[in-house]
C-alpha cells in the first residue's frame, strides 16, 4: 500500500491568493495541494491535504497521521507556529517526521514572528521558498524515508 504524507495548513491559509499576493504570492491554496500531490506522486507516496481555522482540528489531524504511522508530517501552523503550545506538544507527541514550513521568510518580517514553538519540536523547518517549500519538504520526507529503509 502507498505510503502518506499529511500536509496541514493552519488558519487563513485558505485565504492563500485572495490576500497579500505581495508576502504569500498568487497561487491558492488549491494550487499548493496540486503542487504537494505532483511531488508526492513522484515518490509512489499519497497525500492527506488538510487546511483548518481551529487549533483542535490540526492537533486532531496530527494525532491521526501519529496514529496511521504516516511517513511523516507538513505543517504550515499559520500564526499558530508563534502562539500554539498545543500543536508544540502534539507534534512532540507522535513518533514521525515532522517538516515546518513557512511560505514567507519568517525572520525577515516582524519580529514576533521569529520565534516558533514548532521549530524544536519539527525534524526540520523551511521558511522563505514560497510555496516551492511544501515541494521541498515532500521531497526531504521522501528522502528521510529512502535513507532509513537503506540503513
Ligand atoms: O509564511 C507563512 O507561511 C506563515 O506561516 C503564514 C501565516 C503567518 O502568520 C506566519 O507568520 C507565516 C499567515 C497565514 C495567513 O495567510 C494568508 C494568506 C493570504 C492572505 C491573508 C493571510
Amino acid at each position: 500500500m502507498a505510503k502518506t504524507i499529511y500536509v496541514l495548513n493552519g488558519p487563513n491559509l485558505n485565504l492563500l491568493g485572495m490576500r497579500e499576493p505581495e508576502t504569500y504570492g498568487h497561487a491558492t491554496l488549491k494550487d499548493v495541494e496540486k503542487l504537494c500531490r505532483d511531488a508526492a506522486k513522484r515518490h509512489k507516496i499519497v497525500i492527506a491535504f488538510h487546511q483548518s481555522n481551529h487549533e483542535g482540528e490540526l492537533i486532531d489531524w496530527i494525532h491521526e497521521a501519529g496514529a496511521k504511522k504516516a511517513l511523516g508530517l507538513v505543517i504550515n501552523p499559520g500564526g499558530y507556529t508563534h502562539s500554539s503550545v498545543a500543536i508544540r506538544d502534539a507534534v512532540a507527541a507522535v513518533n514521525i517526521p515532522v517538516i515546518e514550513v513557512h511560505i514567507s521568510n519568517i525572520f525577515a518580517r516582524e519580529d514576533f514572528r521569529h520565534f516558533s514553538h514548532i521549530a524544536p519540536v519539527a525534524k526540520a523547518t523551511l521558511c522563505g521558498f514560497g510555496i516551492t517549500g511544501y515541494a521541498l519538504a515532500i521531497d526531504g520526507l521522501a528522502a528521510l524515508a529512502g535513507t532509513k529503509r537503506r540503513s
